[in-house]
């Protein structure tokens, strides 16, 4: 049997759906600016870093900005994202994902939260799941975006596991690459169809418990590459 000794977790899809919320944030940016950004186009920012994504906006609509100009358009952004949040309740958490991490922590299996987002460490207060977390690494920590695998070895080396060791939830492409080129396994939330590289693929967490999904990666990891 596979030695598993933590299990990173994206949070932006994984553990909660704040997606609605940057959509409504960028959405009324990009109506200000006259650009026509549409629920299709946000697909495109999952997982993607707050300067990157305005920059997916801009050439949405073919505007080229100085670099000054940017910095004060994210931070209007982020103002109106954050309002979203203040008044996000610990019910939006995603079906069965405290239960998954209670029970985690109980197995001593290592938890980290490996995220492209700045209001990382908000958003888990709000979710009210701080204390289930051994260590926190989101968009204030890292430097290169999934997926370069920055972002989840850093989260092996504060666990203080091997990556081998390690298992990465992740809802974007970038970030099942980012686990890959991490040398760990990977388990896709969502669907199978689009998260092709992942070892496994789970609907969501409900009902899911440490024991299954070991037994689910053990049975899938033999027979796929890494
Ligand atoms: P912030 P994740 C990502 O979170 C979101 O998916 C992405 O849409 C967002 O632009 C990024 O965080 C940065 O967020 O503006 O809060 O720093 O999926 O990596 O948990
Ligand atoms: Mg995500």
């Amino acid at each position: 049997m596979k030695k598993i000794a933590a299990c990173l977790f994206d949070l932006d899809g994984v553990l909660v759906d704040t997606a609605r919320y940057h959509y409504l944030a960028w959405k009324k940016l990009a109506d200000e600016l006259g650009i026509d950004f549409t629920l299709e186009h946000n697909e495109l920012l999952k997982g993607v870093s707050r300067m990157d994504s305005l920059d997916i906006i801009l050439s949405i609509g073919k505007l080229q900005l100085s670099q000054e100009k940017k910095i004060e358009l994210a931070d209007q952004k982020n103002r109106v994202y954050l309002d979203y949040i203040l008044q996000m309740s610990d019910d939006e958490i995603l079906p069965g994902v405290k239960d998954f991490l209670a029970a985690l922590r109980e197995k001593k299996i290592g938890v980290a939260l490996g995220s492209a987002s700045k209001n990382a460490p908000l958003i888990l207060e709000r979710l009210k799941i701080t204390d289930l977390f051994d260590a926190v690494i989101d968009g204030t920590k890292v430097s290169k975006a999934k997926p370069d695998p920055e972002v989840f070895l850093k989260g092996a080396e504060a666990l203080s596991v091997a990556v081998e060791e390690c298992i990465v939830f992740e809802d974007a492409i970038a970030g099942i690459d980012a686990a890959r080129n991490a040398g760990m396994m990977s388990v896709g939330v969502g669907d199978p169809s689009t998260l092709i590289k992942a070892n496994l693929v789970i609907p969501g967490f409900s009902g899911l418990t440490p024991d299954s999904l070991f037994q689910q990666i053990n049975e899938v990891t033999p027979k796929m590459e890494l």
